[in-house]
């Protein structure tokens, strides 16, 4: 099923460049003891194969960034961050919010300075992100559609095969379950002269069961469940699990996902939350999970 949904969705068009960067890698990191497939931010679904219109959701990779970093605080961690085109990224996220030029002052000779205000942060982060690219430890693979996503992921997974047991794949873009066939979709703008259009979504085979079963049998894998409705959330979490036979599903609700998820496996339900004081000390819910994850991941290993 999920051979026959990729000839019919395209490729992206770095395919060949990203998928050698990938290969080359997991080669580098054949020793590495721990590496991790981090996916983050949201997926589009184009309305037309020259794209001016596209179907997109929430998410802008907070979870998926903050976890990436988390990953590589850990030592002897490498992570493929596979992540939305203009998403938020590990390090450079927290100056989103800052217009770039409030970060600079003109120096003395014409030189350009960070600001006083701004150098501490500005130091720390670009300092982790140096070390990240001397050592090779994080891969950056961008995507912007539902295919890309879907042909990126399956471009990693397979890479990550022969690394066995050390891989983590943790799933949090949020990935939309339509899409439109390519055969079905204008080539060109829509035209509103000719009246709103018709459209007829199609459900995505759920990429979850190939990837367990075929495209990384050994991982350890996380997935994230999405839901806005508490009475549904736990068991669609366990429902997921008894479907793909993967190791965890990370639930969370849209309202509250940046304080409480809850670890579903097989064998227990784990609240992992931050307070209100621990937030604003600057605790970021992520690192819990990250630790939490890597206990278990070792575990997994060990057995
Ligand atoms: O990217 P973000 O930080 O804004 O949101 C994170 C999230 C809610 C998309 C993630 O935690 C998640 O649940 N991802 C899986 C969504 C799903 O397909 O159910």
């Amino acid at each position: 099923m999920s051979q026959e949904f990729f000839s019919e969705i395209p490729k992206p068009k770095e395919f060949e460049v990203l998928t050698k960067r990938i290969q080359q890698f997991c080669e580098k990191h054949a020793d590495t003891p721990r590496i991790v497939l981090v996916t983050s931010g949201g997926t589009t679904v184009p309305l037309e194969k020259n794209t001016v219109r596209f179907i997109d959701n929430f998410s802008i990779g907070t979870r998926g960034s903050s976890s990436c970093e988390y990953f590589l605080s850990q030592p002897c961690t490498a992570v493929v961050f596979l992540h939305r085109v203009n998403s938020l990224r590990p390090f450079t996220r927290h100056f989103t919010n800052t217009n770039f030029f409030e970060l600079l002052v003109p120096g003395d000779d014409g030189q350009i300075m960070v600001s006083q205000e701004h150098f501490p942060k500005v130091k720390k982060n670009l300092e982790r992100w140096s070390l990240c690219q001397k050592d090779g430890s994080l891969l950056e693979v961008p995507f912007t559609s539902l295919s890309d996503y879907l042909w990126m992921l399956r471009v990693c997974c397979e890479a990550f095969k022969p690394l066995g047991s050390k891989v983590i794949i943790y799933l949090a873009a949020a990935v939309s379950d339509f899409y439109i066939p390519n055969y079905e979709m204008a080539e060109h703008k829509l035209q509103s002269s000719e009246g709103a259009p018709d459209i007829q979504l199609k459900m995505v085979p759920k990429m979850l069961k190939p990837l367990v079963r075929d495209w990384v049998p050994d991982a350890f894998v996380a997935s994230f469940k999405l839901e806005t409705d508490d009475e549904i959330l736990i068991k669609k979490a366990k429902k997921a699990l008894e479907i793909y036979h993967h190791e965890l599903v990370i639930a969370n609700l849209l309202q509250t996902r940046k304080e409480r998820v809850v670890f579903v496996s097989n064998d227990a339900e784990e609240i992992i939350q931050v307070s209100q004081e621990e937030r604003e000390a600057g605790t970021e819910i992520e690192a819990k999970i990250v630790d939490r994850l890597i206990a278990l991941h070792q575990s997994f290993v060990e057995k």
